[in-house]
């Protein structure tokens, strides 16, 4: 734990005392993270590549005996929640701050399948830029999901059902880290937003000093170790993103699952049977440069209409909205395919070779080999540059405002790229250690002080992390 942890427990638990009379059983802190290479194509099955940051958000939780959720934030203009242990699984649309709260607590009893929860009081403090593209939400629900399994090795009321669903004798289990970040991946869908695995999985199982490779299904973690004085800046827009509240995140996992399909039957498989792009390209046994030709040589760049793809998989429209589209994206009748699948592709390949240059630059050292280090970073950006551009052009999830920090990031970085699902949020660059400060004045010369963000807002936006710790319970 850092000196900055040791302040926020002890407010947290100065806090929580105060709201309920009692200390916490366990306070735990659940980072946020910044994702270096590989954006929209974990839920495509493909790896990617983030590191946790030093912004975290703390749970701290105890029990209580009256069979109640209670949720409260260290920020109280942020309502309050409460409801019967029997209620957790009611999840709000659009969701309320406290879901992702219930979303993580809801997911370790029904991994467990416990019968019922103790009571517990939760109070969260939130230090992860909200909407930001940072994972807040991922942080939110695997700190409340790591909080209750701490509470459970505690308590002697977990009775398991049975496959009947009659309760079995008294018993406590707990889960592992690795079990939680594939739980919490499927929990935090109950908010809404089908996305895939690497927000849990690097809150829960990221390690100090280095990246890890994130690889699914199944899920699989791999040191990256990442040069010496390669250092990542991250920059907030300051324009929010909330997934939850549009469709724009959904769509583009609805486009994917159009792609994936059109692309399985016009080569003759079973479309059912193939859950992501990257199951395809497994079943089409293709490199990622020939299913980018596939690609260019099957589908269409002008969008696709809803008619079109009802015709051609032989179906009515409602039977398309059905099987193909989410709540939330039932209103939309055109689709791009085309560029959406270039990009996974392309994005598959180019976090495939950031870390071969990693791994080549560590076995380089290792060996004790002397290297050029600024040639190494100018390839690793190069690929971010070339990410970028992709998410923007291909993806369309960027926004103006990280467009011109991506650009002014040119000035003194080896390379920049949106971070997080964006649409609003936070760029990453990757910039030389002793280029930091000019990169970091640059920016705030040219993007923050023209919009009158001053000194003390603008050192927040405008953070570097090294690779940090997975979540970890403080017990109190
Ligand atoms: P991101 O994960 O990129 O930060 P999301 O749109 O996925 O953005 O999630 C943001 C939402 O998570 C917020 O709108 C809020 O509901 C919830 N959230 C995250 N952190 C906190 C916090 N500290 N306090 C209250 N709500 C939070
Ligand atoms: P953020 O921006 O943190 O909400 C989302 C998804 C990720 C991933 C990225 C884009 C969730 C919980 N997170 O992250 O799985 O798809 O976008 O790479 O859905
Ligand atoms: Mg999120």
């Amino acid at each position: 734990m850092s000196s900055t942890d040791d302040d926020e427990v002890t407010s947290l638990k100065q806090y929580f005392v105060s709201q309920f009379d009692q200390q916490p059983h366990s306070i735990v802190r659940a980072p946020g993270r910044i994702n270096l290479i590989g954006e929209h194509i974990d839920y495509n099955g493909y790896s990617v590549l983030p590191i946790a940051i030093k912004q975290s958000v703390f749970v701290a939780v105890s029990t209580n005996t009256e069979n109640k959720i209670n949720i409260l934030n260290y920020i109280p203009s942020f309502p309050q929640y409460s409801c019967h242990v029997s209620e957790v699984s009611k999840i709000s649309k659009p969701p309320a701050w406290y879901d992702y709260v219930l979303c993580g607590i809801y997911g370790v009893q029904q991994e467990l399948k416990l019968a019922t929860l103790p009571g517990m009081n939760f109070v969260v403090m939130g230090k992860v830029p909200m909407a930001a593209g940072l994972s807040s939400s991922s942080a939110l629900v695997c700190g409340a999901a790591v909080a209750t399994n701490s509470i459970l090795k505690t308590v002697e009321i977990a009775s398991t059902l049975t496959a009947n669903g009659t309760a079995n004798a008294i018993e406590r289990r707990t889960l592992s880290m690795e079990t939680m970040a594939h739980m919490c991946a499927a929990a935090e869908k109950h908010v809404g937003t089908e996305g895939g695995g690497m927000d849990q999985a690097a809150c829960l199982l990221s390690r100090e000093g280095s990246a890890q490779l994130i690889s699914f299904n199944p899920l699989r973690c791999t040191v990256v170790t990442l040069p010496k004085g390669a250092t990542f800046v991250v920059a907030n827009s300051l324009h929010p993103m909330n997934k939850a509240a549009t469709s724009d995140f959904n769509l583009r996992v609805v486009e994917c699952k159009l792609a994936r399909s059109i692309l399985a039957k016009a080569s003759g498989h079973d479309w059912e049977e193939i859950s992501t792009l990257n199951a395809l390209q497994l079943t089409l046994n293709k490199s990622l440069d020939q299913m980018v030709q596939l690609v260019n040589e099957t589908l269409h760049e002008e969008a696709y209409t809803l008619d079109e793809i009802a015709e051609f998989f032989y179906m009515n429209k409602s039977t398309i909205c059905r099987v193909f589209l989410t709540k939330n994206t039932k209103h939309i009748t055109k689709f791009k395919l085309h560029s959406r699948a270039l990009h996974v592709f392309s994005e598959a390949r180019r976090v495939f070779k950031f870390k071969q240059i990693c791994d080549e630059w560590t076995s380089k050292e290792s060996a004790g080999q002397v290297q050029d280090t600024a040639s190494v970073l100018s390839e690793l950006g190069a690929l971010m540059y070339e990410s970028h551009v992709s998410t923007r052009d291909h993806y369309e999830c960027s926004h103006p405002a990280l467009d011109e920090l991506v650009e002014l990031s040119h000035q003194h970085a080896a390379g920049a790229r949106l971070t997080g699902a964006g649409w609003g949020g936070c760029t990453v660059a990757l910039v030389r250690e002793d280029k930091v400060a000019a990169h970091c004045d640059a920016l705030i010369a040219q993007y923050y002080d023209p919009r009158g963000i001053d000194d003390l807002q603008a050192q927040q936006a405008l953070f570097t992390s090294p690779p940090g710790p997975g979540a970890t319970v403080i017990l109190v």
